[in-house]
């Protein structure tokens, strides 16, 4: 396992980079943070490209190993630093699960907010990743319904982070429902230490990123 003091993590605030400095606080690991003026232009730099060729965050550099996507990090970093137990081991048979909702986020749900947000609805719903929305929906409310208290059972893994970040950002922004089901899980993410480390710590950039729109 390569030493958690060579990793750099490129971010920006407020972005989905924020995903991955949540899950960063939850290994309690050693990072340089480079935080990028996206709107400036840092992601668009020849250097950062070679490393993000779509100029976006978030990025992690560990050691001699770049990753980008947000829950391709998350997934790295789990495995990278197995002593924080957020990833089961690789014959543990709840693996399977694992995987498919640290998946699922991005590809899956994702797709279908942006439907959402773009009131795009598919003449035939097997052209879409999520079914259709209401499908989507019951889905997910029937997952996060029976967290007890979290998605994999007992245990908070990354799949609480991948899939709590977009199950929050989701609701923040309006595109799910305010349903109690939602709201009892990302209550329970909200109280966890690493989660608020990760908000306070950023919270000077996003009151900067937003004195900057104004
Ligand atoms: N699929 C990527 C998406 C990353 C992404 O869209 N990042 C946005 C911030 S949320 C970004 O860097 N936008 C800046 C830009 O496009 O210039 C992931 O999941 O990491």
């Amino acid at each position: 396992m390569a030493s958690d003091r060579n990793l750099t993590f490129y971010h920006a605030v407020p972005s989905r980079s924020g995903t991955v400095h949540w899950m960063l606080q939850e290994l309690g690991i050693a990072f340089d943070t480079k935080l990028l003026d996206l709107q400036g232009g840092a992601g668009q730099t020849p250097d950062y490209l070679a490393l993000n060729p779509l100029g976006k965050v978030p990025t992690i550099v560990h050691g001699d190993t770049v990753v980008t996507e947000a829950a391709a990090i998350c997934c790295y970093l789990a495995d990278a630093f197995p002593e924080a137990g957020l990833a089961p081991a690789l014959d543990d048979p709840i693996r399977g699960e694992y995987l498919r909702w640290l998946f699922f986020s991005p590809s899956t749900i994702e797709p279908a907010f942006i439907d959402r947000v773009r009131q795009y609805v598919a003449q035939d719903s097997s052209q879409n990743s999520y079914r259709d929305w209401d499908t989507l929906l019951a889905m997910l409310l029937d997952v996060v319904g029976k967290a007890e208290p979290w998605l994999l059972g007992q245990k908070f893994t990354t799949v609480d982070v991948v899939m709590g970040a977009t199950i929050r950002f989701g609701c923040m922004f309006g595109i799910l429902p305010k349903d109690p089901v939602f709201e009892a899980y990302i209550a329970r993410i909200d109280a966890r230490p690493a989660y608020q480390r990760a908000q306070e710590i950023d919270a000077p950039h996003f009151a900067a990123a937003m004195a900057g729109r104004s």
